[in-house]
C-alpha cells in the first residue's frame, strides 16, 4: 500500500511538471515570436525582424524632428526593428552610437552625418564587419583619395547646392520689388553648422549664384554660423543688428529655424521683418510659413525631412539582395515658396 501510495505521488509530480514545462514551452515560443532575437524567431527566417541601427544628428530643428518622427514611423509601418539614437550634434556621439550598433551586429547602418570629414575609420569598422551602410541626407568625404561611395550602399536626400541656388534666384527675380530703387543689396549669411553638408553647400550653391547679378550689386557683407538652431540664430542676429541695423537688406538664413530666431531679433531692434529686412530660409517648415503668412518672412526653399518610407525600402532591398538595384544617389523633389503662396500652402504642411 505504501509503495503504491508513493508511486501515485511520483507519477502526479512527474504528470504537473510536464503540464508546466508544456505551458512555459508555448508561452515561450509565444515571447520569441514577439521578440526577434527569440529562437523560434531565429530558426524561422520569415519571422526575423530586420535591424536597423540609426545614428541621428540630434534634434537641432523642426526640419530634424520631423525627420527623426518619419522614420521612426516608417520603421514601425515596416515592421523594421530601429535603434535609433540622437547625437546632439556631436561627431564623437554618432560614431560611439555606430560602433554600438557594429559590436551589436545590427542588419543595417544608416546615419545622416553632423558633419563631412573624420568617418574614414567607422566606416571601415562597418565594412570590415559586412554591416550595409545607408548615408541619409548629410553627405561624407574621406581622406587620402579614397572614394566615400565605396563604403556606403547609397545617399538618400537633397541637393544642397541646389537648394542654395534657388534662395539666390528668389532674390535675383524679385529684386526690383523688393528694394526699388537700390543699386548695391547688403546680405547677411547665416550659416549652418560648421562643416556639415548643407552649411557647405547651401553656402556655395547661393553665393556663386548671387553674384550673377546684372542690375543690381548684391554684397555679402556677413556671414557666420548659427548652428542650424533658432537660439543661436537669434544670438548672431542680435550681434550684427547692433552695429548694422541700417546696413542689413537681407538676411540669408542656411535654415528656417535661424531665421524663425532672427525675426525676434529684427522686432527687438525696431525693424519690420520682411519689410525693413527681407528674410530668404530653406527647408519649408511650418513656422516659416506661417511667418510669411503673417509677412514677416519672404521665402523659404524647400527641403524635403519626410524620407522614413524611402529609407525602409531601401533596407528592405539590401536585405532581399538586391543592393546592386539601389542607385548610388536617391533625391527627393522640392519647391520654393513665397509671401504670396504661404497662407493657401499652410493646410498642406506636414512638418
Ligand atoms: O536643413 C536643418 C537641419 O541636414 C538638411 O539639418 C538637414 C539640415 C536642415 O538642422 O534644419
Amino acid at each position: 500500500m505504501k509503495m503504491r501510495k508513493m508511486l501515485a505521488v511520483i507519477m502526479a509530480a512527474v504528470v504537473s511538471l510536464s503540464i508546466g514545462a508544456c505551458g512555459a514551452d508555448s508561452s515561450g515560443s509565444g515571447s520569441s515570436n514577439a521578440a526577434p532575437s527569440g529562437t523560434a524567431a531565429a530558426s524561422n527566417n520569415s519571422e526575423k525582424k530586420i535591424v536597423l541601427g540609426f545614428a541621428q544628428v540630434g534634434a537641432e530643428s523642426g526640419w530634424r524632428t520631423a525627420n527623426t518622427t518619419s522614420i521612426q514611423e516608417s520603421a514601425k509601418g515596416a515592421g523594421i526593428d530601429l535603434k535609433f539614437s540622437d547625437a546632439q550634434q556631436k561627431q564623437e556621439n554618432q560614431i560611439s552610437a555606430i560602433r554600438s550598433y557594429i559590436a551589436q551586429k545590427v542588419d543595417v547602418i544608416a546615419f545622416s552625418p553632423v558633419v563631412e570629414t573624420g568617418w574614414d575609420a567607422v566606416l571601415q569598422e562597418a565594412k570590415d564587419a559586412g554591416i550595409p551602410v545607408v548615408l541619409t541626407d548629410r553627405a561624407v568625404k574621406m581622406e587620402g583619395g579614397k572614394k566615400a561611395e565605396d563604403y556606403y550602399v547609397t545617399f538618400l536626400g537633397s541637393d544642397f547646392r541646389l537648394e542654395g541656388e534657388r534662395a539666390a534666384q528668389y532674390l535675383l527675380d524679385n529684386a526690383s520689388k523688393l528694394f526699388p530703387g537700390k543699386k548695391e543689396i547688403s546680405i547677411y549669411e547665416l550659416e549652418g553648422t560648421v562643416g556639415s553638408a548643407p552649411a557647405i553647400d547651401r553656402k556655395e550653391g547661393f553665393d556663386k549664384k548671387i553674384v550673377t547679378s546684372t542690375d543690381v550689386k548684391f554684397n555679402i557683407v556677413k556671414s557666420q554660423s548659427g548652428n542650424f538652431t533658432r537660439a543661436e540664430g537669434q544670438q548672431v542676429a542680435e550681434s550684427w543688428l547692433k552695429s548694422d541695423a541700417d546696413k542689413m537688406d537681407v538676411l540669408f538664413c542656411h535654415n528656417d529655424d535661424m531665421g524663425l530666431g532672427a525675426i525676434q531679433a529684427i522686432e527687438a531692434a525696431g525693424k519690420k521683418p520682411g519689410k525693413d529686412i527681407i528674410i530668404v530660409g530653406i527647408d519649408g517648415v511650418k513656422g516659416a510659413f506661417e511667418a510669411m503668412a503673417a509677412g514677416k518672412y519672404n521665402c523659404s526653399v524647400e527641403c524635403n525631412p519626410l524620407i522614413g518610407p524611402q529609407l525602409m525600402d531601401i533596407v528592405r532591398k539590401i536585405m532581399d539582395g538586391k543592393t546592386a538595384d539601389i542607385p548610388k544617389r536617391i533625391e527627393s523633389e522640392e519647391g520654393v515658396f513665397t509671401q504670396e503662396q504661404a497662407a493657401a500652402e499652410l493646410p498642406n504642411r506636414k512638418y
